[in-house]
């Protein structure tokens, strides 16, 4: 960040970084080495991490990029995914090692061992073949965070048919979309979920999703989770716990071909049409094992591992699901919310199970930090070794909090980049071998080539700013957007020749560490001045009195895009911004602030404080909107946001007071 700030006379300081603790590097799955074992031959590289899964067929080949950009990876091999996730462990004698700690919302709890989950999951397996769907067929899944919402995906690897997650919290109108761009023949379902202490409907979603089209769908399999009373279409219909009565344990994984589709997921593209990501079998599994083994150093017999995504998202894919049951981990997963029905529920579920490896995202942090660490503080949290960070760049303030607070100064944190598209972790420091940098994600992980490229397709230098793009095919990439390959080579591969353009903002630090600064549609320009929202917003939410910042460039005629800021105010803070002289007063602070920290030209035209920021469900900010707002647009499309009254409550907040 540039420090020169008129009466700004400290002299620029390099980041603080924090080596691995000594412990940790002795005993670490990472080894410094693995970097020079990629660099000498990455392909050869790959190659010998397949030895992480069990393979009926091992693969002889490596590579096949000839259909560039739709690659193939160990396309000889023959393997089937879930069999990887569950019976290999049952077959080296750790059957009764617990894979799941179920906790659900109301405190009440249910644990799978390996042997159970496989014993579950072939039911499954059997229930679907029994209901007429074979290798090849898709299935939607559209459940709670239960253990039923695992067994369905693994089910549907056993028998070979790709399945497609569809968030539970998506409109009956989202779901109808993604089942018929995939062609679903079946779907898997609740009657209903809980959310903050609440049962909501569930199956009524998919009645009405199915009742406006979706005509692939030949039955609805139905979970019993909250009791309530369901609208039943008989012969279409068919309740899980009648059909798991009467089916076998006994289900022989269909082997498939490494490239045989695993799953299909829907990801949020620039035009309105979710685009259908494809992922495959034996290229995904690898790396999603290589990465959650390496990143997050798991030790299979001792830890207690816990990410809090949700299986409707990619991270739930790679992080609950496929890379850490292929890696056989011990781990949590938790049905509700973090605030139900208190506000330390998190934590508290850290200390019930012991939990030693905790991976969530930025804005589930900067909201703990809202509520204040008195909260966590009642906790005992002392279990953690390892924390993680996904889904937007951490600012150092939050990074800062969750290394102390959370981590009780001991635990490493590594803030990982990836994308629905690339399937699992590219950009990630390795604990026990990375000194960690609060707010970078630093380096390519050992086999990954990335690059941050000029405008005109050159690599930036220290010091620079442009966009990252991933120089050479990874085993777990997309092969493709499900039905739309022109979208495909479009969307990722014309921006620069023949490499993946991956859509966000980088800048490379003095020391070669990569900066995520955004999406490259959130980067403004102002007065020919490249901006970073990410970098506003994390000089905002370093002041004291800022518990969440949000910003956007707003047209304007004179600077082309101005920068305009909306903040929420820590609980804390009313006695002092009161004593500053009010709301408008403390615009101004903020204002000066962010000037202070970053330079004149970034300080926002605007700072408007407001009590609810615009998320996605999957807790992005919503930027799209908030430029509406500052442009004093109506407001658009509101349909993906977590909670659509939001925007009122802003918009009625910002209103000129009579
Ligand atoms: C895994 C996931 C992908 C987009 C990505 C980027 C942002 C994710 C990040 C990060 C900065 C990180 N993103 N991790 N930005 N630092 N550690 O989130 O997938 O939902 O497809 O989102 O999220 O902008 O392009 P997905």
């Amino acid at each position: 960040m540039p420090h020169d700030v008129p009466g700004d006379d400290a002299a620029p300081t390099a980041p603080q970084t924090f080596p691995p603790p000594a412990d940790l590097s002795q005993n670490a799955n990472a080894r410094a080495t693995l970097y020079d074992e990629a660099a000498r031959d990455r392909l050869a590289f790959w190659k010998s991490r397949t030895a992480l899964l069990s393979w009926d067929t091992p693969p002889t080949q490596t590579l096949d990029f000839s259909d560039a950009p739709v690659a193939r990876w160990f396309a000889d091999g023959r393997l089937n995914a879930c069999h990887n996730a569950v019976d290999r462990h049952i077959d080296s004698g750790h059957g009764d090692q617990v894979a799941l700690l179920a906790e659900y919302e109301d405190g009440s709890d249910a644990q799978y061992t390996y042997a159970q989950v496989r014993d579950e999951v072939s039911r499954m397996a059997n229930v679907l073949t029994d209901l007429g769907v074979a290798t090849g067929d898709r299935v939607a899944i559209y459940l709670p965070m239960i253990p039923e919402a695992v067994f369905a995906m693994l089910a549907c690897a056993r028998i070979g048919a790709p399945h497609s997650v569809v968030f539970g919290g998506f409109s009956a109108d989202a779901l109808r979309s993604r089942i018929e761009d995939a062609g679903a023949k079946a779907v898997i379902t609740a009657d209903g979920q809980f959310r903050r202490g609440k049962a909501l409907g569930l199956k009524a979603a998919v009645d009405e999703a199915l009742a406006s089209g979706a005509d692939s769908v030949e039955h609805v399999l139905v979970v019993r989770r909250t009791g309530a009373d369901v609208a039943w279409t008989a012969g279409r219909d068919v309740w899980w716990h009648e059909a798991r009565e009467g089916a076998s344990t006994e289900h022989e994984p269909v082997m498939v071909d490494a490239e045989h589709p695993l799953f299909i997921l829907y990801t949020s593209g620039t035009t309105g049409k979710p685009k259908g990501i494809v992922h495959t079998t034996g290229g995904y599994l690898v790396q999603a094992a290589y990465t959650h083994r390496n990143v997050f150093d798991l030790k299979p017999a001792t830890d207690v591992y816990w990410c809090t995504a949700d299986v409707g998202w990619i991270t739930g894919h790679s992080y609950v699901v496929y890379g850490p049951m292929v890696n056989r981990a011990t781990q949590v997963i938790y049905e509700g919310t973090p605030h139900t029905p208190h506000q330390g529920r998190w934590w508290e579920i850290i200390q019930k199970y012991g939990v030693t490896i905790f991976y969530s995202s930025p804005t589930a942090i900067r909201t703990a930090m809202k509520w204040g660490e008195e909260i966590p503080a009642r906790f005992d949290l002392t279990s953690l070794r390892l924390l993680g960070s996904v889904g937007e760049s951490i600012n150092p303030e939050a990074w800062h909090w969750y290394r102390r607070v959370i981590g009780g100064d001991r635990c490493p944190i590594v803030d990982t980049w990836w994308q629905t598209e690339t399937g699992a972790i590219m950009i990630s420091p390795l604990p026990g071998v990375t000194a960690t940098k609060p707010g970078s994600a630093q380096v390519p992980l050992p086999g990954i080539s990335a690059e941050v490229l000029s405008d005109a397709g050159e690599p930036v230098a220290d010091g620079e700013a442009g966009y990252l793009v991933l120089t050479e095919p990874w085993p777990s990439m997309l092969r493709g957007i499900w039905g739309d390959e022109q979208r495909f080579r479009d969307t990722y591969w014309s921006r620069f020749e023949g490499r993946y353009f991956a859509g966000d903002g980088a800048r490379k630090d003095e020391d070669g560490d990569i900066w995520l600064l955004g999406r490259v549609d959130d980067v403004m320009n102002v007065s020919g001045h490249r901006l970073s929202t990410t970098e506003i917003e994390s000089a905002l939410v370093g002041h004291e009195w800022v518990a969440e910042a949000a910003v956007v460039g707003a047209s304007d005629e004179t600077t082309g895009q101005a920068v305009v800021a909306f903040v929420i105010l820590r609980e804390g803070a009313a006695a002092d911004v009161e004593a500053a002289g009010g709301e408008a007063a403390a615009s101004e602070a903020l204002r000066q602030h962010v000037g202070r920290e970053i330079g004149p030209i970034a300080k926002p035209k605007k700072v408007l404080i407001v009590t609810e920021l615009p998320k996605t469900r999957s807790g992005k900010i919503m930027r799209r909107l908030l430029r509406d707002v500052a442009e004093n647009r109506e407001v658009g499309d509101t349909q993906t946001l977590a909670d659509s009254s939001v925007m009122d409550l802003i918009q009625k907040g910002l209103a000129p007071k009579s």
